[in-house]
């Protein structure tokens, strides 16, 4: 019987197979930034140092939408054109429904078969996370690493069930939210804070039956975005219509990308965007890395279960067993 033998690469051997495009070492390199074992942590952060000074030039799409809106569809069409352009298109799709069923990434490799065959296209499923971290955990990092491999495009894919969407659009440029035509009701079923944040909104399978509905959509979700105050930005949102079917509203909404380039490095938002974001990435990887090292810490490993029997019974409060937990963790 043939074991499995995982080979380890040196730091600079990730670091040159990205920066030859080597989609391979690029894979395996967003693997280990997945990885919670503390060696691969560590090698993991070797290999970012070695790549940061070549990623950060690329445009970073955040896109979500309820599931069945037609995402991956969207990507792929859209997808197209982009790489028509001559852009090298890299997809990470953030799945939090994956840990259950799975369904929806083995759905993507149908769905974006055209893109998932192409040299310039990259389609990479994003684990969710867990308790731990929450949606996404290291998708930044995936970004960060797609940069240095050439990809000069970056969607980030997300199902829009709630927090994952603020979490998307806080490592990216621009926030593209689809929608679907409703039957009247088109400002049901999503937040006013989801609506808040996008960037654009484009009604999905504008096509047959459906073309004079997602119209009509198309103007109720003008009315309700004009409403918001405007964005940091200065950038108006747009309503758009799309058809993956027809590939019809692809090219208008690639030009609509460009305009708002232009708009926002001109006016220097997107440099300080990309600032701020850094800072609450900055934040975040603390927490992070201090919740790791907390929740991994023997001691504390053992205390932790014994406090949760004890809060549990009502022995303990809440309280007084953070306290002690934390106190372990300080003195060890
Ligand atoms: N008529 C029409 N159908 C579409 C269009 N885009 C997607 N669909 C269909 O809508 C269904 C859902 O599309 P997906 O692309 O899988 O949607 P999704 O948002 O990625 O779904 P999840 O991954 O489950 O969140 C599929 O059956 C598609 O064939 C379109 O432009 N027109
Ligand atoms: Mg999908």
């Amino acid at each position: 019987m043939q074991k499995s033998f995982k080979k380890r690469f040196t730091p600079e051997e990730y670091a040159e197979g990205i920066l030859a495009h080597d989609r391979v070492m690029l894979s395996r390199a967003i693997t280990l930034t997945e990885s919670r074992l503390s060696s691969d942590r560590e090698l993991a952060d070797v290999v970012l140092e070695k790549i940061i000074p070549f990623s950060g030039r690329s445009f970073r799409l955040g896109l979500t939408g309820v599931p069945g809106v037609g995402k991956s569809t969207f990507t792929e069409s859209f997808g197209k054109n982009l790489l028509n352009e001559g852009f090298r298109l890299a997809v990470l799709a953030v799945d939090p429904s994956s840990q259950v069923s799975g369904g929806s990434i083995l759905g993507d490799k149908t769905r974006m078969e055209w893109l998932a065959a192409q040299k310039n296209a990259f389609i990479r499923p994003s684990p969710s996370g867990d308790s731990l971290g929450g949606v996404g955990r290291r998708t930044h990092e995936a970004i960060l690493l797609c940069e240095a491999g050439g990809f000069d495009f970056i969607i980030v894919e997300t199902v829009g069930v709630g927090q994952s969407e603020t979490l998307i659009s806080e490592m990216t440029d621009f926030f593209l939210l689809l929608m679907l035509a409703g039957a009247g009701d088109e400002l049901q079923g999503i937040k006013r804070g989801i609506m808040e944040l996008a960037d654009a909104v484009v009604i999905t399978k504008a096509d047959g039956d459906n073309a004079e509905k997602a119209r009509q959509a198309k103007q109720s979700y003008a009315n309700a975005l004009h409403l918001f105050p405007p964005k940091n930005s200065m950038w108006i949102p747009e309503t758009h219509i799309s058809s993956a079917l027809t590939d019809m509203g692809m090219s208008d909404i690639c030009e609509m990308l460009r305009r708002f380039e232009q708009t926002v490095k001109a006016n220097l938002w997107f440099e300080k965007n990309r600032s701020e974001q850094n800072l609450r990435r900055l934040r975040q990887l603390i927490l992070q890395r201090l919740e790791e090292d907390f929740l991994n810490h023997s001691l504390v490993k053992i205390a932790f279960e014994e406090m949760k029997k004890n809060v549990k019974t009502g022995a303990i409060s809440p309280n007084k067993a953070a306290e002690k937990l934390i106190d372990i963790f300080r003195k060890n």
